[in-house]
């Protein structure tokens, strides 16, 4: 297939390098205007791939955007016009909500999310490692993608496996968002490694959050036990207990973070359901607080 890479962060360039050996022609589309981008993997030798060119783009078949919640719209209403009719167009990124709002003007496409637990490092412009293994979860957003959806996991999980389709992927992607919650604002505001979290003071609050999250994904229609979500939340720490959440990195360096479309997207919800999550909210405020601080 010819597949289209559209932000070449880390798990973008993540999966052009394995779709890339998998025998697929990607390409990438950035916000620059660099012709071709180098990239090695894990100490491998470069592999060069053509970028921002046209030509490639309308020849897509599959359009995977990897950029961070708040980019998605700026980053693809540019390109919607040069993209043909049945190209496959797959989300991948922290956080709920973004979506929706570009979903109208790509109802010709068939539309999908894809959900992972890939580590990746973007070491830099060019180095990109492989940091943890994980598996893919990849679910249609419109009626269109249905029919295409076996071919698009077959192919994925050939490149980088596991890649598992599920229908009710509302539900992974509320499970994912869970467990942001809890872990990408606590670590940012606590200045520390996902592991540090473990600590007795800190888990109580853990587990306030977990009851106020389960409350609002429950009134969403979908199931979250909240004993359950504190067991999961604690085995993700232990198990990325060396990394640095994905906010506490964009705080350290000066970018925005994805406040807004993972505990901003709970709160959002929880207020069109009427139910207080006092604990969600005041880590929202202390992360915009510490976001305004930064000056991008
Ligand atoms: O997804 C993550 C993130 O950092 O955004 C977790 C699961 C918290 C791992 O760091």
């Amino acid at each position: 297939m010819n597949i289209c890479i559209l932000g070449a962060g880390a798990i973008g360039s993540l999966w052009a390098c394995y779709l890339h050996n998998a025998g697929h022609t990607v390409s990438l589309w950035t916000r620059g205007s660099e012709a071709s981008i180098s990239l090695s993997l894990d100490e491998r030798p470069p592999l060069v791939f053509p970028c921002n060119q046209e030509s490639q783009l309308s020849d897509t078949d599959v359009l995977l955007v990897t950029v961070k919640a708040w980019q998605v719209e700026s980053a693809i209403h540019p390109i919607i016009s040069l993209l043909k009719p049945h190209c496959s167009i797959i989300f991948s990124h922290n956080g709920m909500g973004a979506v929706e709002t570009v979903l109208p003007q790509i109802s010709d496409h068939p539309v999908y999310f894809a959900t992972t637990t890939h580590g990746a490092l973007r070491k830099d412009k060019n180095q990109i490692q492989h940091t943890g293994q994980g598996q893919t979860i990849i679910g249609s957003l419109n009626n269109l993608a249905d029919d295409q959806l076996d071919k698009l996991v077959e192919a994925f999980n050939l490149a980088l496996p596991p890649v598992h389709s599920d229908s009710n992927i509302g539900q992974a992607l509320w499970n994912k968002l869970a467990i942001n919650c809890c872990i990408n604002p606590l670590t940012t505001l606590k200045d520390c490694r996902n592991g540090e979290l473990a600590a007795k003071d800190t888990l109580e609050t853990i587990e306030t959050l977990c009851i106020e999250i389960a409350m609002v994904i429950n009134a969403e229609g979908y199931t979250c036990d909240k004993n359950k979500l504190f067991t999961r939340t604690k085995q993700v720490i232990e198990a990325t207990s060396a990394n640095f959440s994905s906010m506490h990195q964009d705080i350290h360096h000066n970018r925005p973070t994805e406040i807004d479309y993972i505990t901003g997207y709970l709160l959002q919800r929880a207020q069109a359901h009427n139910i207080d999550t006092p604990m969600n909210k005041k880590l929202f405020d202390q992360i915009k607080q510490k976001e305004a601080l930064n000056d991008h």
